[in-house]
């Protein structure tokens, strides 16, 4: 019997999501739809023959057929989302960030803690690309000694006309805000702004690309060009300097092609494809976990710290140097179980 999924948010995250869970992801179903809009929930629904649809959270969870939910909405609603579904004591795959300020994420940080049991996972994918895992085990095993920085290059296409320039970092910064210290071994302590020349394509509100600059405890130094309307394509990318080498992730692979006096390599258009094995293990991985009443991946500890960082870069968006950021101990809740 098939583990029971309510995803909650049909827009493009959670019907890829939908379509994931109900075709890819074994050992899952989705059994529910929670969207308010009832255009894009009955187009989520076709993705999922035998879900139901609900306009909101606690009607799918009063149907009883939900074993775990897979939270996709706007940030803005996921604090309320994941209490609800804490007070329901069911686990929780939720997409990020884990909420839009850091005294939300405490909130959820706290409910979880008093419920006695981790039941939230963080949807940052990146910790489930197969090039960052490999990374990550290159920096511990120290084939080419310690590493010492980090360059990485963030570039998106476009954005929606709703992005606005917060959103440059608890949009967009806030994956290197998880992934950069998973990787690196380190806590942020510092978060930095610079602003080259802007981009004239750039929408009119925006003023980007960024350079936002990261030090870690350990001495890492972390460079993060942050570009949205960079129009060839979308490239997360890593070079990684040790002491005696270098290490790249990220870099275009697939078709090579020789044609009108040129070379070319495919580029991804955007998130879905780029990450889309990144997606499908971090969802089967949550399932497996949540079936055996644990979690596989980033904690709310973790979305907690993530969403300082942001607050931080938020705030260095509009100051020159360095803003510091400072984490609490983490609570022995999390600890005994990391
Ligand atoms: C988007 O919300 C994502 O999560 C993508 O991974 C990121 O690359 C993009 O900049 C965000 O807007």
């Amino acid at each position: 019997n098939d583990f029971r999924v309510a995803v909650v948010g049909a827009g493009a995250m959670g019907a890829d999501h939908v379509k994931r869970i109900a075709t890819t992801i074994a050992g899952a179903g989705v059994s529910a739809v929670v969207e308010p809009d009832e255009g894009r929930r009955a187009a989520a629904l076709e993705l999922a023959p035998g879900a139901a649809g609900f306009a909101d959270l606690d009607a799918a969870l009063a149907s009883g057929t939900v074993d775990g939910v897979l939270v996709a909405t706007p940030g803005q609603f996921h604090e309320s989302a994941l209490l609800t579904v804490l007070d329901a004591g069911l686990p929780v795959l939720c997409e990020k960030p884990l909420t839009q300020d850091p005294e939300s994420s405490w909130r959820v940080v706290e409910a979880e803690m008093a419920g006695g049991k981790q039941l939230i996972q963080v949807g940052f994918m990146r910790r489930f690309d197969r090039e960052y895992e490999e990374l990550r085990k290159v920096v511990a095993a120290k084939p080419a000694g310690e590493l010492v920085m980090l360059h990485a290059r963030h570039r998106n296409a476009s954005v929606p006309a709703s992005y606005v320039q917060s959103m440059l970092i608890n949009d967009s910064v806030v994956h290197e805000f998880d992934v950069v210290p998973w990787l690196a071994g380190g806590v942020v302590t510092s978060v930095e702004v610079k602003y080259p020349r802007r981009n004239s394509l750039s929408p009119e509100h925006l003023r980007e690309p960024i350079l936002v600059l990261m030090e870690l405890d350990n001495g890492v130094l972390v460079d993060v060009e942050m570009n949205v309307s960079i129009r060839f394509g979308y490239q997360v990318e890593t070079e990684a300097v040790f002491e005696q080498g270098v290490a790249r992730i990220g870099e275009p692979a697939g078709l090579q092609m020789w044609q009108h006096g040129a070379f070319s390599v495919a580029e991804h258009a955007d998130y879905t494809t780029r990450f889309r094995d990144a997606y499908d293990r971090q969802v089967q991985a949550w399932v497996d976990a949540a079936r055996r009443g644990t979690i596989a991946g980033p904690s709310a500890f973790d979305g907690y710290k993530v969403s300082v960082c942001c607050a931080a870069g938020v705030r260095a968006l509009e100051t020159t140097g360095p803003v510091p950021v400072e984490l609490p101990e983490m609570p022995a809740f999390y600890a005994e179980r990391a």
